[in-house]
């Protein structure tokens, strides 16, 4: 509920059922919230709060239990209660006075329940004492430390609230990639399937895999005189909380955390990352989300027009346009017409002009340019690429052979490391390097020299079975070392030469972030120039939606890395491609290749499931210009070994 919309739930377009047992819990916790939050009778609140948990809890069919009335048996159910529920799932209409109950809440203070860890009680003695009665007005009185004083408040509560405001106001803004990709896939799909919907597809920053998303767009195509009823279609599907314009043509509404029927689950987050984004309260806002998402309906002939328009981006669209001027044409979301023919016809009404195109590489080719992959399309250079074959072969999933940083249950991982090889293994790969935390991290359970070269050993053995076998799969043994403050790594000479490699990081944020760029980056390049450094771990420790990361100059390090290997010393840098930090950042990508510093795609992984983050990280890759043959994961077996040597 937090974060997401406080509205009653709507009903389905038919039924019995209107509503499901969770929404029946969701609008009765929502009446127990707004009676609180109004001061009414503890007891009378109470009763909501009982009757929504109980109903969250039981197995029954709802709308079985409401048809033959064993409704009324259920405990905490009383008659009142019961008919209240009764009449919503049969007729589909919520009671007048929970409608009421809504309406007669100042919306300000309805705000103010979306923030993390904040609740009705706490509201309400904070606008009868203080006159707060919304965000705007309650970070002011926390800014003034008024709110400090109140009596069972306190310092440290009123710091919360400035932080859960923070939280809540990132979390409106953007959303992760991942995040963003969940949802407009799951919609995406389930347009596909109505009847009359000829294709339906995720445009704008999700398809240009931007590391964070404003709003879905998604374009969909449909013959005219199937319009109405596709739009209704859509209006009917599941996962849909609120509708906030609704035309043939064009729909914007609000997505939310139902249009995932397995449920939502994000997965095991490590702990750095998880205090970095806000901990439990982040993920209770998560749970509780929504995404704004555009929906246009076009015909066939124009639904490559209108996907390549809102596929962007703006700058990249503005080349385009311009292109298309040089040349007498208009082009638009609608088509590219010939400017002598247009004349006065502006939009929809010219569309009919247009040169035809039956997919987005022949809008480009007639604009004597190579179709451009959505995500090249940010006016970095790939108009000029596109317009003399000079566009990279970007990587693929399937390129990938091996990743180099992963985390087993000798650190801070959940899988062990026979769990994890097997798990790369099944995705296909050839080899698994595993790095796991050094001694200093404590916070991540950083391994001791003596359990670190046990691991190698065990890593012998494993090997050394599967070259018997003939299994084309090895592991990799290496340490994620914290880069400690001057610069030096986490273990002695005598123990990194033990490993096949060392993934050397930056963990103690606070300190290098309270550090000049001139300082990290030295003891950065500090890092790197150890002989047993062959990769540069997460550069800068960015978490996004979550911390900036820390001052360092990184075309220096870049550059710095570039002499190393121009000299036959592998220093590779990483591509974290944990969807939480992306980082290296894909506008770097570029430079590191055009130095020939090779990247490594790393999922960072700390389970089964994390290893699949790697898709993340190529998705970045790709954003970043990256062929297979720039980074280390297309190298074979054989290949790989030899780097490391
Ligand atoms: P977002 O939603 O902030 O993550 O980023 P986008 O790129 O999805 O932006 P959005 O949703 O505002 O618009 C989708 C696309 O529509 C955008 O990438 C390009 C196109 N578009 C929107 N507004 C304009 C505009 O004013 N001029 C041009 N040329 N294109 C626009
Ligand atoms: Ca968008
Ligand atoms: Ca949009
Ligand atoms: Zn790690």
């Amino acid at each position: 509920m937090a974060g997401g919309n406080f509205v009653l739930p709507k009903a389905r377009p038919s039924g019995p059922p209107f509503f499901s047992r969770n929404q029946i819990s969701s609008a009765l916790h929502q009446v127990a919230v707004l009676l609180e939050l109004q001061g009414a009778n503890v007891f009378r609140l109470r009763s909501y709060q009982n009757a929504s948990r109980t109903l969250g809890g039981i197995t029954e069919d709802l709308g079985e239990l409401v048809a033959t009335g064993k409704i009324f048996d259920i405990k905490g159910i009383g008659k009142g209660l019961g008919s209240a529920i009764s009449q919503a799932v049969s007729e589909g209409r919520w009671p007048d006075d929970w409608i009421a109950l809504h309406n007669n809440t100042p919306p300000g203070l309805i705000e103010m329940l979306g923030i993390p860890g904040l609740g009705p009680k706490r509201i309400k003695i904070m606008n009868e004492e203080l006159g707060v009665e919304s965000i705007a007005t309650l970070r002011q009185a926390a800014e003034e430390n008024t709110i400090a004083g109140l009596k069972g408040f306190g310092a440290k509560s009123q710091q919360k609230m400035l932080d859960g405001i923070e939280l809540l106001a990132r979390f409106r803004a953007r959303r992760r990639l991942d995040v963003g990709l969940m949802y407009g896939e799951a919609f995406e799909q389930k347009i596909a399937t109505i009847d009359g919907v000829i294709k339906a597809q995720l445009a704008g920053s999700a398809r240009r895999r931007k590391e964070t998303i404003g709003d879905l767009d998604i374009v969909v195509g449909v013959l005219d005189e199937d319009k109405e009823n596709v739009s209704k279609a859509i209006l009917a599907l599941p996962g849909i909380a609120d509708v906030k314009g609704a035309g043939d043509s064009k729909i914007s509404l609000i997505l939310d955390t139902s249009i995932f029927e397995g449920g939502f689950s994000l997965g095991h987050i490590d702990q750095t990352v998880m205090e970095a984004i806000g901990g439990d309260d982040y993920e209770q806002l998560e749970s509780g989300g929504t995404i704004d998402a555009q929906v246009r309906l076009v015909t066939p002939e124009i639904f490559p027009f209108t996907l390549a328009y809102f596929t962007g981006s703006k700058e990249h669209n503005i080349v385009m346009r311009q292109r298309a001027i040089d040349r007498g044409l208009r082009l638009s979301e609608f088509g590219l017409i010939p400017e002598a023919e247009a004349g006065d016809l502006k939009g929809m009404a010219a569309a009919h002009l247009s040169l035809p195109a039956i997919d987005e590489s022949e809008i480009y080719r007639h604009l004597e340019l190579s179709w451009v992959p959505p995500e090249l399309r940010e006016d970095t250079g790939e108009i000029a690429a596109a317009s003399s074959e000079a566009l990279p072969r970007l990587i693929v999933p399937a390129d990938v052979k091996g990743v180099l940083h992963n985390h087993t249950t000798l650190s801070d991982g959940d899988a062990t490391l026979e769990q994890m090889a097997d798990a790369a293994r099944n995705i296909g790969w050839n080899w698994l390097g595993v790095a796991d935390h050094s001694q200093s991290l404590k916070v991540a359970n950083g391994a001791s020299p003596e359990d670190l070269l046990a691991q190698g050993q065990q890593i012998k053995q494993y090997n050394a079975a599967w070259a018997e076998e003939g299994i084309d799969f090895r592991l990799f043994h290496g340490s994620e070392s914290d880069i400690l403050e001057d610069g030096r790594l986490d273990y002695t000479d005598e123990v990194l030469a033990e490993l096949d490699y060392v993934v050397a990081s930056v963990h103690a944020m606070t300190k290098w972030k309270n550090r000049d760029e001139v300082t990290n980056t030295e003891d950065l390049m500090r890092a790197i120039d150890h002989p047993a450094t062959k990769v540069l771990g997460h550069p800068t420790g960015r978490i996004l939606q979550g911390r900036d990361g820390y001052e360092i100059d990184m075309f220096a390090i870049i550059e710095h890395m570039a002499e190393h290997n121009a000299e036959g010393r592998l220093k590779a840098v990483e591509l974290n491609a944990s969807p939480y930090r992306l980082d290296l950042d894909w506008r770097l990508c570029k430079y590191a290749k055009t130095n020939n510093v090779p990247v490594v795609i790393n999922p960072d992984a700390h389970s089964v499931r994390g290893l699949g983050d790697f898709a993340y990280g190529v998705m970045a890759a790709r954003k970043g210009w990256l062929e297979s043959g720039d980074t280390l994961n297309s190298l074979s077996l054989d290949e790989m070994s030899a780097r490391l040597l």
